[in-house]
């Protein structure tokens, strides 16, 4: 494909082996003769790190000489996957290093799959954040992640007897893509006292001081584009002790243990990613990860600032930061405090400048997923943060008093600190305050922050402070990664590559749709990609498959609201269907197989139910006689990115059914339907704007409108509902005990039946079941779906998160690209 340069190339594939060879018998110092996979990979991986440095170090050369505004990506999540093959892609030498490595006796696929998840997330928050890094890239912004480093990702895992089980993600053994910068170093203070005192001049001063300080260490992994020179940077914050006279006090005076203590407790703070439990709610190590890596990043950015020499009104012209979600809100009281307390510019001087230099993205308008922080603990742990919070809570509830004097509970409504027991600050309305711009991350999505969450905040701001930015995914890795072959026949029919800078271009094959020998390929590429899964999931689950079979797909993390239960029960309203039937009328049958996967929060019951469920109904239909091929049941352990790369080309059809209003956008839809899959869904999310592209015709929507979600609740609630007959149907045999002891599923059952069904999975219910009717149908007519999938990959240009980045960067960052010189 395309090639980057030539300075650093290997020229030959000989050249490549000759630098493997080196690696593993002088940087890993191993013998040539026992080289396993694992070594393979190891010296593949640090002969292409070798070129990215290269690249790396000049693009930060040139930006530092450019000194242009930066976009700083403030993210406590980035899910990365795994990285081999991305370099590869990205500095375009993966033919040659597939030739060597076959040359060694490997083939690349299974060097590839050596190398373990970067899993530094939950699910599409953090995807998406990775998205971005690689569009950042791609397009020559000049830009930096910032996260924490965790010892653990998110965890591993286990289906033990049909039950969850959590195993840590150690993963950190050996990581070639990650540089530490032991002279790159931030100490972050906690707790203490501020002590106040005027000055000569009669100005009020704030020292925070008797803290504790815990040091921030930064590691930096590179971050190429593809198509260009432009190498980016991730920083990630490790925790260690400090080492000021305190500890050496401690250690000299033969408190050896305590000093080792000390130094595990200050560890502790980047020792785990959280798997966004709602039980999690209200820790304090979490608040200690989000203002460690705050506070650790905005110094790094200041310093970077101040090298530069320029008067403070233009940092806002040379920084943007990015807030995903509210996780990095005390970055805005952070950078206040930097400005008023130790560079002593004026509260209001610095508050325009505090205001112009954030966005925020908000995920979710679920209220149980709205951080919110106790006062008390806030006060514990950063007294003069809460101090800042409350003088930026008096300026803007003062506007809100002279603008809206007639509206006396607007100030409740909208201050940042709600009166409980208790008192707690929303963070979302403390980076609503501190941010120029606030956005949703799909239409509908973005439609519903400023009616319900901040309607108070358009009335204050005016409408124009909220946007919408409709989320989108790389096709490198979505595309040309996760299915090669796709992307070839694509590329063979566009003359070449483009398309992968400019997925717009797609548009293009709409007229191969009748085009015989493209059909025949695509359908090929689809089948062979679904025979990989059947393989995976015979050597995986033992469970054997018909590649045939119309393959059904959902995949995300388990959540009440993404109804996962509304797909099982669907399954056994088939199953009860199947038995019910003659073994004529089931040989007429649209033979199926229903896939699941995804991890559930450690502490989230309903959802480890539902994945019981999903496993018990596995074991009962697939070992039925009767059935058959003509249904089948599985859940996949441990999904992950790297496994989503293999799941996601081998749909037919995948299930996006979240309860309309309750998912923000969605992602994977997004990956499915790019990769020749339609999808049935809710009008929800990003959903809307697919079928917009795709038309109607080309998706399967169902189910009640958001408009209509509280209206349907209120029914439930004064018990003005009927539960759906097939439905029923469903809990009777559950309740029978056909997938095991029933009171397992009580609970599930009766959240629906007894307790006001908050998802209207009952309401959905027929709706869903007569779409899956239609889709068996349209399934059966395998030239009109062909043409469906086509036409669909053909519309999606719209979802490349290079549109996204460009929208982001001219509505909301006023960043433009640095072209990064080469050297030839
Ligand atoms: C988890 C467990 C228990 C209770 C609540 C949660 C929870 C729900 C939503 C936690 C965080 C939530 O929102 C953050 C988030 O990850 N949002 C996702 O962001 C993606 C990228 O924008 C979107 O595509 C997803 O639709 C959205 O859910």
């Amino acid at each position: 494909a395309w090639r980057k340069y030539s300075a650093q190339e290997f020229k030959t594939k000989d050249e490549f082996d000759s630098e493997v060879v080196k690696h593993i018998e002088t940087t890993l110092a191993r013998s040539l003769f026992n080289c396993d996979e694992a070594a393979a990979y190891a010296g593949t991986a640090l002969a292409f790190r070798d070129r990215l440095i290269i690249e790396w170090n000049r693009t930060q050369q040139q930006q530092t000489a450019a000194d242009p505004k930066r976009v700083y990506y403030l993210s406590l999540e980035f899910l990365m996957g795994r990285a081999l093959d991305n370099a590869m892609l990205n500095t375009g030498m993966k033919n040659i290093a597939s030739e060597g490595l076959e040359d060694l006796g490997f083939r690349m696929e299974d060097v590839i799959s050596q190398e373990r998840d970067a899993a530094l997330g939950n699910g599409g928050l953090g995807r998406l954040a990775a998205c971005f890094l690689d569009s950042l890239a791609t397009l020559n912004y000049p830009a930096w992640g910032y996260a924490l480093r965790y010892r653990y990702g998110i965890f591993k895992q286990e289906i033990i007897d049909g039950y969850q089980v959590e195993i840590p993600d150690y993963w950190l053994d050996f990581n070639p893509w990650e540089f530490p910068r032991h002279d790159v170093t931030v100490d972050v203070q906690f707790y203490g006292n501020v002590r106040k005192y005027t000055d000569g001049s009669g100005k009020q001063i704030s020292v925070w001081e008797n803290g504790e300080i815990v040091t921030a260490v930064a590691y930096d992994a590179p971050i190429p584009g593809y198509g260009t020179k432009t190498t980016n940077n991730l920083r990630l914050w490790s925790s260690k002790a400090s080492h000021g006279e305190f500890d050496f006090t401690k250690f000299n005076s033969g408190e050896y243990e305590a000093s080792v203590a000390d130094q595990q407790r200050a560890e502790t703070i980047s020792a785990v990613l959280y798997p966004n439990d709602s039980l999690e709610r209200g820790k304090e190590l979490r608040l200690k990860q989000q203002y460690f890596w705050c506070a650790a990043s905005l110094f790094d950015i200041v310093r970077r600032f101040k090298k530069s020499r320029k008067a403070w009104k233009e940092f806002p012209n040379q920084v943007a930061i990015q807030l995903n979600d509210t996780h990095p809100t005390l970055a805005i009281p952070e950078l206040q405090r930097i400005l008023i307390d130790q560079e002593g510019l004026e509260w209001d001087e610095a508050w325009s400048i505090v205001q112009k230099t954030f966005g925020y993205t908000n995920h979710t308008v679920l209220p149980e997923a709205l951080e919110k922080w106790s006062v008390p603990l806030i006060q514990h742990l950063l007294p003069r943060h809460l101090q800042i919070i409350y003088d930026i809570n008096l300026n803007f509830l003062q506007y809100v008093e002279r603008n809206f004097p007639k509206d006396r509970d607007m100030l409740s409504r909208v201050s940042i600190i709600e009166e409980s027991q208790p008192k707690m600050v929303r963070m979302a309305y403390l980076a609503v305050i501190g941010s120029h711009k606030v956005n949703g991350v799909a239409e509908l999505h973005s439609d519903l922050i400023k009616t319900t969450i901040f309607k108070d905040f358009v009335k204050i701001y005016g409408p124009d402070k909220f946007t919408n930015v409709t989320n989108g995914i790389t096709p490198r890795r979505w595309l040309h990664q996760a299915n090669p072959r796709l992307s070839e026949l694509i590329a063979s029919k566009l003359g070449g590559y483009d398309f992968l800078r400019d997925l717009t271009q797609l548009h293009k094959l709409e007229s191969y749709v009748d085009d015989k020998e493209f059909r025949k390929e695509f359908q090929e590429i689809k089948y062979a990609n679904k025979v990989r899964l059947a393989k995976y999931i015979k050597e995986v689950n033992g469970i054997a498959v018909n590649p045939s079979s119309l393959f059904d797909i959902q995949v995300k993390r388990m959540h009440e609201y993404k109804r996962q239960q509304l797909n099982i029960f669907g399954v056994i309203h088939r199953y009860l269907e199947l038995k019910d039937m003659s073994p004529e009328e089931r040989k007429k049958v649209q033979p199926r197989v229903s896939i699941f996967g995804g991890k559930a929060a450690p502490g989230y019951w309903m959802a480890k139910t539902v994945i019981h469920l999903i496993n018990q109904v596995s074991k009962v239909v697939n070992s039925d006689k009767d059935i058959g091929d003509a249904l089948k049941v599985v859940f996949l352990e441990d999904y992950n990115v790297s496994k989503a790369e293999m799941i996601t080309p081998a749909s037919d059809i995948s299930e996006h059914i979240s309860t309309a209003g309750t998912e923000a956008s969605g992602t994977s839809n997004m990956k499915f339907v790019l990769n020749g899959g339609l999808i049935i869904g809710t009008c929800d999310g990003a959903n809307i704007e697919i079928t917009r592209e795709v038309g109607e015709d080309n998706i399967f929507l169902f189910g009640n409108l958001s408009e209509d979600v509280e209206d349907l609740r209120h029914h439930h609630f004064y018990g003005e509902f009927q539960l759906d007959p097939s439905l029923d149907r469903v809990f009777k045999t559950i309740r029978e005990g056909a997938f095991g002891d029933a009171g397992q599923f009580s609970a599930l059952v009766n959240s629906i039946v007894d307790h006001g069904d908050y998802y209207l999975v009952s309401d959905d219910f027929k709706s869903y079941l007569d779409t899956q009717k239609l889709i068996d149908e349209a399934y059966k007519n395998q030239e009109e779906w062909l043409t469906k999938t086509i036409t669909s990959v053909a519309r999606m240009g719209f979802f490349s998160s290079d549109r996204c980045i460009d929208e982001y960067a001219e509505m909301i960052w006023n960043v433009e690209p640095v072209k990064v010189q080469g050297q030839e």
